[in-house]
């Protein structure tokens, strides 16, 4: 199997490196470099024809694409430690916080990036008042997860999941691209610090 991977700041296939690291596994890995556009090169779009990173080959050459999809995969194969629950309800917790990230946070963080950053700067089509107006929404869906992760100590419950990863890479790449995200928020923020401090957030 090889992983096609992309450094950071790039926030999914973040994900999955973490979330192989939680697992202990070691993928084989191949660099895509976004700045210089390999994802949109032709024998890369054979592989994905969304022309994004990451992808998960397979040895026979299936290709698994969206990093939720990859590390399903991977919890599939490596059941321990369990990353998307183990009982009914706490399965189903991991799904709706996962979600919740992706359908949230990640869109307003993405249209900030997109049609702000000076790294997108060469992309067509840029709105930079479509990516101003989608700062507040940042900082509302923050304040969102602020208060949920005043109940408990991980995003979907008492133990750290997928859903940490999703929320803690995409925390991270808000960071990255300049917006406020932990300021005042002391339930998120002290979230941060403890999903931070582990190990596996280095990858
Ligand atoms: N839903 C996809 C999103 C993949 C994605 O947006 N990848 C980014 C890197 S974090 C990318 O390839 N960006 C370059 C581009 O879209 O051209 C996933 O979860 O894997």
């Amino acid at each position: 199997m090889l992983f096609y991977d992309s450094p950071n700041p790039a926030p999914n296939p973040r994900r999955v490196r973490i979330f192989a690291a939680e697992k202990g596994i070691d993928l084989p890995r191949r660099e895509v470099s976004i700045p210089q556009r390999e994802q949109k090169a032709p024998d890369y779009l054979e592989k994905n024809p969304r022309g994004q990173t990451p992808i998960l080959e397979l040895d026979d050459g299936t290709v698994i694409a969206e990093s939720v999809a990859i590390m399903r995969y991977l919890e599939a194969l490596h059941p321990e430690p369990p990353l998307f629950g183990t009982t009914p309800l706490e399965i189903a917790q991991v799904e709706m916080w996962c979600r919740r990230v992706e359908m949230i946070l990640m869109p307003p963080v993405a249209q900030v990036w997109v049609h702000t950053h000076p790294f997108t700067a060469a992309l067509p089509g840029r709105n930079s008042e479509w990516g101003e107006a989608n700062r507040p929404r940042v900082a509302e869906a923050l304040r969102f997860f602020d208060r949920s992760l005043a109940e408990r100590e991980y995003t979907a419950g008492d133990r750290f999941t997928a859903a940490d990863i999703l929320l803690l890479t995409a925390v991270d790449f808000a960071r990255f691209i300049g917006l406020e995200t932990v300021d005042g928020l002391d339930a998120l923020g002290g979230w941060h610090g403890r999903v931070s401090a582990r190990e596996s957030a280095a990858a």
